[in-house]
């Protein structure tokens, strides 16, 4: 079932010029973007996204970081993008993630992550529409789709 998910680019992943990098990964795996844009996040965004996680002691550090320097945030589509753009991205605590997750292969570290990514369809909805306007979101076909995956999966 084709989805739309959310990802934010975190400022480490701006930092340190691996945007690139990252972005070509959902598009080597067949997923289109939608939506694209950088910008800040303010205070109040960054308490309503991460509000599973305010009143943890390292909140402090990550909304200082995500608001304090410019973050990308995609939409991306494409089947079953919410769980499969997960897997592709790694657990939190990059450490412990595997080679060949996005984590896995550029972070070390459970803070400095480099990517957020939607954890469950109704996540995704809610988040799109924190981060998007309908306005802002595209449709379009890519060149290869037919070549991805058969039009009824
Ligand atoms: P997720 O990004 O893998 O979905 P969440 O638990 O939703 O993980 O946490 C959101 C973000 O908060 C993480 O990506 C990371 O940047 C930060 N974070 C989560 N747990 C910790 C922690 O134990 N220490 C420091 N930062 C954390
Ligand atoms: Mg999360």
């Amino acid at each position: 079932m084709k989805e739309r998910t959310l990802l934010l680019l975190k400022p480490d992943a701006i930092h340190r010029a691996i945007v690139g990098s990252i972005v070509s990964r959902f598009e080597q795996k067949g997923f289109k973007i939608v939506g694209m844009k950088m910008i800040k996040m303010s205070k109040e965004l960054s308490k309503d996204h991460y509000s599973h996680l305010v009143s943890k002691p390292f909140y402090h550090d990550l909304e200082k970081f995500v608001t304090e320097n410019p973050i990308i945030a995609l939409v991306i589509e494409g089947k079953e993008a919410v769980e499969v753009i997960r897997l592709i991205v790694g657990p939190t605590n990059a450490s412990k993630a595997s080679g060949g997750t996005l984590r896995g292969d550029f972070s070390n570290s459970t803070s400095r992550n480099i990517i957020h990514a939607s954890d469950s369809k109704e996540a995704a909805v809610k988040e799109i529409a924190r981060f998007f306007k309908p306005s802002e979101l595209f449709d379009y076909h890519l060149t290869n789709e037919p070549f991805l995956y058969a039009s009824d999966e």
